[in-house]
């Protein structure tokens, strides 16, 4: 639904000698039919890339180096096919089979992954089979492991979260707006000035754009609502976007002509942290509540109370005016995410801006696995004050 370039993509290059399983590994990753599974060994002799989106790790790239394997590539050549998939690998996963015996094919992989610095793992195949060979080697070298089955379809959960855990830290995949920009475009920011603002400065978020705006060589223009309407006269052409801060909105929708892009700064890092569809998705759930259900507001952070605290107050404020039921509140903060959900009609994310995307991602993968709702803070605002089909059509 939402276009993500290769470039933010995690690549994740999956080696491993013939009929160890990579294809049926990839499969089952992505819960999809896409690599070619066979019984005859060699089906692909190039690198395949896939680009696909998986939940908790969002949008990736993964790597099928069937033609890198134990035969028919001599050792100087392998490992020079090798190198040149590692230039764009972010992570590198062998698999092996229990009855694998790890040899110099596996053994060179590591040392070229050690070289470059590249986080791997050792994916265990076939597990649900008999044979010890690969299980002694890995656990007397310590190297690290993962056992699943992709046949059956066992411990690829716990394999993608891993693979969440390797990603490299600052590995954000959605930017802030560059990629429904282009360059010279205009951009206007509406930030208004209220006493709720920082003395003589902007704000984080204001300023993230703002930087984005210009590393894709776009021009950013910055008003308050009360200018804006001068900021518009003063344009020679209709900007390609505005986006304002979500308590002006309304202000901001009347000055505006219908035909003007519009969105909020709180729908730009509702995707840019966590997964806009997965969000606006959930967010539908405020119209089946009842009298009595329980809701579940997720903090990721610990910060200080404030007496109108978004969380504690203004949500159960606005949802009490929206849908007329009792509705009970769950509060967690930080690290306290439960791991069962199932108990709860609705989860609200924050907005994350203390914690990187990982984390808000591991909550909508927990969600999502138990079939509960999710959404967050800026996307349930946007739904109750009926602008949210507005603010997600840029994105679209
Ligand atoms: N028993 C069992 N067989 C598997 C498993 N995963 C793959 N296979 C089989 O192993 C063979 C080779 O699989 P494939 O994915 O084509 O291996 P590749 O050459 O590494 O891509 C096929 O016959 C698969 O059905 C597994 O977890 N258990
Ligand atoms: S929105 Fe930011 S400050 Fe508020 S709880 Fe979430 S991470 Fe902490
Ligand atoms: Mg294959």
């Amino acid at each position: 639904m939402y276009k993500t370039p290769a470039s933010n993509r995690l690549h994740i290059g999956i080696f491993g000698k013939r009929n160890t399983g990579k294809s049926s590994l990839i499969n089952a990753i992505t819960g999809q039919d896409t690599a070619i599974v066979s019984d005859t060994p060699g089906t692909t002799t190039d690198p395949v890339y896939k680009a696909m989106e998986i939940l908790p790790i969002g949008p990736c790239m993964l790597i099928d180096t069937a033609g890198i394997d134990d035969e028919g590539l001599l050792g100087e050549e392998r490992v020079k096919r090798t190198q040149k998939v590692l230039r764009k690998t972010d992570i590198g996963i062998i698999v092996v089979e229990s009855e694998t015996v790890i040899d110099k094919f596996e053994e060179d992989l590591v040392g070229l992954f050690k070289s470059k610095k590249l986080p791997y793992i050792f994916v265990l195949n076939k597990c649900e089979l008999k044979g010890e060979a690969a299980r002694g080697y890995l656990s007397k070298n310590k190297m690290p492991f993962i056992e699943v089955s992709a046949k059956l379809n066992k411990g690829i959960g716990e394999l993608k979260e891993k693979i969440m855990d390797l990603a490299p830290l600052n590995w954000s995949p959605i930017p802030l707006i560059a990629d429904v920009i282009e360059e010279k475009d205009l951009v206007v920011l509406v930030c208004p000035i209220d006493s709720a603002m920082p003395q003589g400065r902007l704000i984080l978020p204001q300023v993230q754009v703002m930087r984005d705006i210009l590393d894709r060589n776009a021009v950013a223009i910055v008003t308050k609502e009360t200018e804006l309407k001068d900021s518009l006269t003063a344009l020679k052409s209709k900007p390609k976007l505005v986006i304002t801060d979500s308590q002006v909105f309304e202000t901001v929708r009347d000055i505006l002509p219908e035909d003007y892009p519009l969105t909020s700064f709180s729908a730009v890092f509702a995707r840019h942290k966590g997964d806009l569809s997965i969000f606006v998705e959930g967010v539908y759930a405020v119209d089946k509540l009842k009298d009595g259900d329980e809701i579940l507001i997720a903090e990721a952070c610990t910060h200080h109370v404030q007496p109108e605290d978004i969380g504690r107050t203004k949500i159960p404020t606005w949802l009490m005016d929206y849908t007329g039921k009792d509705l009970h509140y769950d509060v967690v903060a930080g690290g306290d995410f439960p791991e069962d959900l199932r108990r709860f009609k609705l989860v609200i994310s924050c907005g994350g801006c203390m914690v990187n995307r990982r984390e808000i991602m591991h909550r909508i993968e927990k969600a999502k696995a138990q079939g509960v709702p999710i959404t967050n803070y800026g996307i349930l605002m946007a739904y109750l004050s009926g602008i949210l089909d507005r603010v997600i059509s840029p994105f679209k």
